[in-house]
């Protein structure tokens, strides 16, 4: 990694733009939006200078109002964070820390702090759960553009300026701290929609972020993170210029990617959710043949490179983009003007989501898009400093971590099949190994088949007796045994090197099963049925929420199923036909073989043993277990009759 210096003067700092999205005030509450929002404001930077958008695709009036309260409360902690050098600046995240105001430096200003965030945190809780704003507040500018007739698919464009020093001086509210400092500019948005246009998800928010940004402040350089995603580092800024300003190779910088890391990992991460091996090992690896991909968060991106230029030489900069901010008018033409670029019409017949902006029509838009700017010549830089620079909430129960590798599996092998494909598109444009790196992901959905067959054929095989392997004795089970345990030896120290423990190593293990048997299947399938024009793109939103005793059992690393996902059926029919499977094979052996007999079929005892193994919890959540994650009732049924039928069936 690049030595991280001080960018020289305070006065050649650009400009910077931070983009939030949220799309759904219940899957992603509030108060843990605004947590994210004011991280992003107390970043240490000249808040002259920082610019932070919301964009808000459920248009809802909650999360509005989350966002009027996080503006005032902003006043005090800002300079509270900048007094006390505070870290982590997510006040959520900070207070639920350090719980004991001995430690702090100041505790009775710590104490009436704490007190102030909590009882703004309850004002929010409270409206979100009664799902109205306080009557007082309607009359309100800002408050007044909504009416009883929106939802959150039927609304018009809202553009609201919270914070501005100079636009909303003189306003209900001025844009200066406690100390009198000023505060960075703060707007929230929401994009026109009504239900016969299509909006594109996130990539059509993304867009009309850089739209509306284009107009109010017109940074340079933009920062892109998810609402579940606080900074964790005030310096993150200063530590991304050092890459774009670097006067001998920051020219060919499009973006600089932070990886993704995670505050709610339990000790040995059940779900496979921390991608230690992936932050540690594969992307630096890419960044050494042109650059990691872009992973839709903790991204800085050039502006210019966003709305797609192509890399040249001659490319200057201009780092003063933006500062001319002095001669705008007034907040209400400008919100008017930023209203007419997010309409649902505006964007017919333009290049945008084609060639200006986030892609359209991928389920990873992220991925494509840094894939374009890779093509067009840029180059992009990993940065993984020690102190984590993001770190956001991980999926809590199983079917959400699966939908959310479908989703992933799904867009990457979309881009695979497409003419985005990375051997085609970037062939002569970007290095072999790049190439090559991208597609790791594009083909982990058909990866399915192969494991699925694993699972399934040789176990069958064992319980009728057919031997599909080479014998011990064989010289050709040496070459198995290589591959394998070299394999599995090779991922196991490469996993403990990057910080996971043995247990969470069998966990991932088992992870990627069920990611394959399940997402990945369902990715192709999906993708199949895109390609032949009979099912259309969804986009799920993992909701970042759980209720008590499933965080309870979250904590305590049980397995959580609770619901009954068609995915559960795959997984249990699965793990009960492995377990008929070696139990009937082991009865053979023993019935009419002897321990002799056990010679040809070994490996597949094995490896019927070893999935009957990782499969453990598997069958705890269908007969052991009472609380309400186990395994419902009609999947335990239904499994047992699927690994029942193909048994008779194979022994018939
Ligand atoms: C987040 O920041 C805090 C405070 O600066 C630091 O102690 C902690 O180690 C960081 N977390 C991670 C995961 O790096
Ligand atoms: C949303 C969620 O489940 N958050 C949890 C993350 O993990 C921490 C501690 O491990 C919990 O306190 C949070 O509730």
């Amino acid at each position: 990694m690049m030595e991280v210096q001080q960018v020289r003067d305070e006065n050649e700092l650009p400009n910077v733009d931070i983009f939030v999205c949220t799309a759904d005030p219940i899957a992603e509450p509030p108060t843990l939006v605004i947590s994210t929002i004011l991280s992003a404001m107390a970043y240490n930077y000249p808040p002259e200078k920082l610019s932070v958008y919301l964009s808000d695709d459920a248009g809802s009036v909650l999360t509005f109002y989350a966002l009027w309260e996080a503006s005032r409360f902003a006043k005090h902690w800002l300079p509270f964070c900048k007094k006390y050098s505070l870290e982590p600046r997510s006040p959520a995240t900070y207070f639920s820390k350090l719980c004991n105001s001995a430690d702090a430096y100041n505790p009775t200003e710590w104490s009436s702090m704490k007190n102030l965030y909590e009882e703004m945190a309850d004002r929010i809780d409270t409206v979100v759960m009664l799902g109205r704003i306080p009557e007082g507040l309607k009359a309100n500018k800002g408050f007044s553009e909504w009416n009883s007739g929106m939802t959150s698919r039927y609304h018009p464009p809202i553009v609201q300026v919270l914070l501005h020093l100079i636009l909303i001086a003189g306003r209900d509210q001025d844009s200066i701290d406690d100390d009198g400092n000023a505060l960075p500019t703060l707007v929230y948005m929401a994009r026109e929609k009504r239900p016969q246009h299509h909006h594109n998800f996130k990539a059509g928010a993304m867009n009309a972020l850089i739209r509306v940004s284009s107009e109010i402040s017109n940074s340079p350089i933009i920062l892109n993170m998810d609402c579940d995603m606080y900074s964790n580092n005030s310096e993150s800024i200063r530590q991304a210029l050092c890459f774009f300003m670097d006067k001998e190779k920051g020219h060919d910088i499009g973006f600089v990617q932070y990886p993704q890391f995670f505050d709610n990992i339990t000790k040995n991460d059940l779900y496979g959710n921390s991608k230690n091996v992936i932050n540690e090992v594969v992307l630096p690896g890419l960044d050494g043949w042109g650059g990691p991909p872009y992973i839709g968060t903790g991204c800085f991106h050039r502006r210019e490179i966003l709305c797609g230029r192509k890399y040249s030489k001659d490319y200057k900069e201009d780092w003063k983009r933006g500062a001319e901010r002095n001669m705008i008018r007034n907040a209400c033409i400008l919100e008017e003007r930023a209203k007419s670029l997010i309409t649902c019409t505006y964007e017919h017949n333009t290049q945008w989501g084609l060639e200006i902006g986030l892609k359209y029509d991928c389920a990873v838009e992220d991925v494509i898009t840094g894939l374009l700017i890779h093509c067009r010549g840029w180059k992009s830089v990993f940065i993984n400093p020690p102190r984590k620079a993001f770190l956001g909430v991980a999926p809590t129960t199983l079917v959400e971590s699966l939908v959310q590798y479908k989703r992933w599996s799904e867009g990457n092998l979309q881009i695979f099949l497409s003419k985005y494909c990375p051997f085609i598109l970037g062939r002569g444009k970007i290095n072999l190994g790049l190439q090559m790196g991208y597609c790791i992901y594009g083909l982990w959905a058909p990866n399915s088949l192969p494991t699925i067959y694993y699972l399934v054929i040789p176990s069958l095989c064992l319980l009728k007796g057919i031997s599909l392997f080479p014998k011990i004795t064989s010289p050709w089970f040496v070459a198995f045994a290589f591959v394998t345990i070299g394999k599995h030896v090779h991922g196991l120290v490469e996993s403990l090197q990057c910080g996971d423990t043995l247990a969470g190593w069998w966990n991932s293990q088992r992870m990627w099963i069920l990611r394959r048997t399940t997402s990945f299947a369902y990715g192709i399938i999906a993708t199949i049925l895109k390609l032949l024009g009979i099912s259309k793109m969804g986009f799920t939103i993992t909701a970042k929420v759980s209720d008590g005793d499933a965080s309870k059992r979250y904590e305590l690393e049980i397995m959580e199923f609770g619901s009954s996902s068609s995915m559960f059926v795959i997984i249990a029919s699965i793990a009960m036909l492995n377990l008929f499977c070696l139990v009937g094979g082991l009865r053979r052996l023993v019935v009419d073989g002897g321990i002799m007999g056990l010679e040809p079929l070994f490996i597949q005892v094995l490896l019927c043993g070893l999935v009957v193994a990782i499969h453990l919890p598997i069958y705890e959540a269908l007969f052991a277990r009472k609380d309400e994650g186990r395994l419902p009732p009609s999947i335990t049924f239904l499994s047992l009759g699927f690994a029942m039928l193909a048994s008779l069936l194979t022994l018939a």
